[in-house]
């Protein structure tokens, strides 16, 4: 597996995409190509990731409906008073994961977490999905991998493959759920726009 051991923060800060976004609703394409673009666009998608601050982005959510997204579920966030007397965020211990391609496996048990999306703003909602999953996909040198995970790391993997799907979590909702915070949501996004 690469070495992202030595990972630094930097890139470009990369526009999400909110739902309804159409491009939030396609099934993304394979990546075909292992080359500098794609770890340009791997570098900044993990710049946006932290600076959002999430645990988790897909391709999709920045506009590119190809089957990649980057994940950490264990990094450090830190509010400190910097010389100026003014707050900051100090982020650092990054544990960042890359998959591209990826195919489940294995899918079992079930689990309940309060999800949240980047695309989806200020909406938190329990989602039930599978407690254990499997997964082989490519890294960033397009060499296969396998991940095996649960709980947190299982349902963020789960999150954003629905991601490439063009499935966000409110779909994952019961109906009355669904519909309940859908339009509390869009009331809200167009007020805002
Ligand atoms: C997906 O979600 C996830 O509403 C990643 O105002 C979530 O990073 C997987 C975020 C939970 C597993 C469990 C959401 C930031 C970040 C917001 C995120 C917001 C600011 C969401
Ligand atoms: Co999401």
């Amino acid at each position: 597996m690469t070495n992202l051991s030595n990972y630094k923060l930097e890139g470009e800060f990369l526009k999400i995409y909110e739902y309804p976004a159409a491009v939030l609703k396609k099934i993304a394409k394979p990546v075909e190509k292992f080359d500098e673009d794609l770890k340009t666009l791997v570098k900044n998608m993990l710049y946006t990731m932290y600076k959002a601050p999430g645990i988790g982005l897909a391709a999709p959510q920045i506009g590119k409906s190809i089957r990649l997204f980057v994940m950490d579920i264990n990094f450090n966030r830190e509010e400190v008073i910097d010389e100026n007397g003014e707050k900051t965020t100090v982020l650092s211990g990054f544990n960042p994961l890359i998959i591209i391609n990826p195919k489940f496996t294995l899918s079992e048990g079930e689990y309940i977490y309060e999800e949240g999306c980047l695309s989806v703003p200020g909406i938190y909602e329990n989602v039930k999905r599978s407690l254990k999953v499997v997964v082989n996909y490519q890294d960033i040198d397009g060499n296969p991998q396998t991940i095996e995970a649960e709980e947190l790391l299982a349902v963020c993997l789960q999150h954003e493959n629905d991601h490439l799907d063009g499935i966000v979590f409110l779909e994952r909702l019961s109906m009355l759920k669904r519909n309940f915070l859908t339009k509390k949501y869009l009331k809200k996004h167009k007020t805002n726009k």
